[in-house]
């Protein structure tokens, strides 16, 4: 447990713990992501300051439920045919046919909005906007497409050069104020063709180089201040620009809405991995201290005891949020070749009743509670519970993401 609540749970004095309180948060999330906003920490450590531990445990609470019900609103907007539908479908993590995927086609396809909501996390949302640029296109594309919805921000896809359509579409985004993103996409094609084209000079990177320099060449001609450009291919998600993409959109996001984007984000890479691992760490920390700050007001419920029912459901929704779901474990079993059982029996986080056997939490748990207790005898046996489902949930957490970086591996390797 870190030093922090271990402090406040001891029952010392808050006011000397008050002022810590700004600097050693930020010491506990990733450079990428945390659940308070800046204001919410100042806030909580000026209540803290007064010795309103209701208003902390109120502010704890209120960024707790924003981040978790935050709305995201992505339109995708562009060319007919440059690959809007296969982008969307890359980022909800689906198969061109599977269920719930966006339609792709060779002819146009998508020829009104359609919102596709993501399979695990229905508060995210990718438009799916019709294309420009063919006869049946909308006669205003840009106003029509632009509108007055209220999206979090606009991903601008093309598949070949950047054409006037895509730089309206981008002059009227920036002149609303509101954020968007250029995606190349289908470079996997066009290295392809340069490097079949000429195979003596063919040089990957520099192909590359060029192509993020015209774009950034036409995009700051039209006036855009910031550009952002990435080159993609929807059939490797793993490759080229795509996870530099899916970072970059996590630290532009406003914080309550970070935590939905890093949830419902598949598991790439090891980097967004451990961004899964630490913000959901701090939401276990941030409910501790909460829990924590109730503990020392009187005729509140500080803790309402350890259930085994409850904390399975937990083991399952943080194997949710890792992909490591009944249906994930099938699918990764299918890829890797082998059968559901050899996962099983090569991963920790899969079997509840391991954890639940597993005494060194207790101990940890006891040995912690004496130490608290040594001040506040009257809570011992609830400061135990609590902290037992505290190390049982880190473990948890720590135990599923170490699986699924091990199974992410050795699908990479496969
Ligand atoms: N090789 C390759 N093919 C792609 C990529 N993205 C899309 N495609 C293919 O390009 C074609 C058009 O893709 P769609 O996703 O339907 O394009 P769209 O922009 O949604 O098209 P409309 O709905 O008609 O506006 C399909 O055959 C896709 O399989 C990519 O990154 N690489
Ligand atoms: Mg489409």
């Amino acid at each position: 447990m870190d030093w922090f609540t271990s402090y406040f749970l001891s029952g010392k004095n808050f006011e000397q713990l008050a002022p810590k309180f700004v600097p050693h948060y930020p010491t506990l999330i990733s450079k990428a992501a945390g659940v308070l906003s800046q204001e919410s920490v100042e806030r909580i450590q000026r209540v803290f300051q007064e010795g309103k531990l209701k208003e902390v445990v109120e502010e704890i609470q209120e960024a707790l439920q924003k981040s978790e019900n935050a709305p995201l609103d992505v339109a995708v907007v562009g060319q007919s045919g440059s690959g809007k539908s296969s982008f969307i479908n890359a980022l909800l993590g689906l198969g061109h046919e599977e269920e719930g995927s966006a339609h792709v086609g060779v002819v146009p396809t998508t020829m009104k909005k359609t919102p596709y909501q993501h399979p695990k996390y229905p508060s995210v949302t990718f438009w799916d906007l019709p294309g420009t640029g063919t006869p049946n296109s909308l006669p205003y594309p840009c106003l029509e497409i632009v509108g007055d919805d209220d999206y979090d921000f606009f991903i601008i896809i093309s598949s070949s050069r950047f054409s006037s359509n895509d730089a309206l579409l981008a002059q009227k985004i920036n002149e609303k104020g509101m954020n968007f993103y250029c995606v190349r996409t289908m470079v996997d094609v066009e290295l392809h063709s340069e490097e079949k084209s000429k195979p003596i000079s063919f040089k990957k990177e520099r192909v590359l180089q060029q192509i993020r320099d015209d774009y950034l060449a036409i995009l700051s001609n039209i006036g855009v201040s910031n550009p952002r450009v990435f080159l993609v291919s929807n059939f490797h998600t793993d490759k080229f620009d795509f996870p530099r993409l899916q970072e970059t959109l996590l630290q532009d996001l406003p914080v309550h809405k970070r935590c939905t984007f890093v949830l419902q984000l598949s598991n790439l890479s090891d980097a967004f991995i451990e961004v899964k691992r630490v913000i959901l760490k701090e939401k276990i920390w941030l409910n501790a201290l909460k829990s924590a700050a109730l503990a020392f007001i009187p005729f509140m419920a500080f803790f309402s005891g350890f259930d085994l029912p409850k904390q399975e459901k937990c083991l399952n929704l943080y194997r949710n949020y890792f992909g490591l779901d009944e249906p994930s474990v099938k699918e990764i079993a299918q890829k890797l070749g082998t059968s559901v059982q050899e996962i099983k029996s090569s991963t920790k986080s899969l079997d509840f009743w391991l954890f639940v056997k597993n005494d060194s939490i207790a101990a940890k748990a006891m040995k912690c509670a004496e130490s608290f207790c040594s001040v506040n005898g009257g809570l011992r046996s609830s400061i135990f519970q609590f902290l037992k489902v505290y190390f049982l949930r880190l473990k948890f957490i720590n135990t599923v993401a170490d699986d699924v970086k091990m199974l992410l591996h050795k699908t990479l390797e496969s």
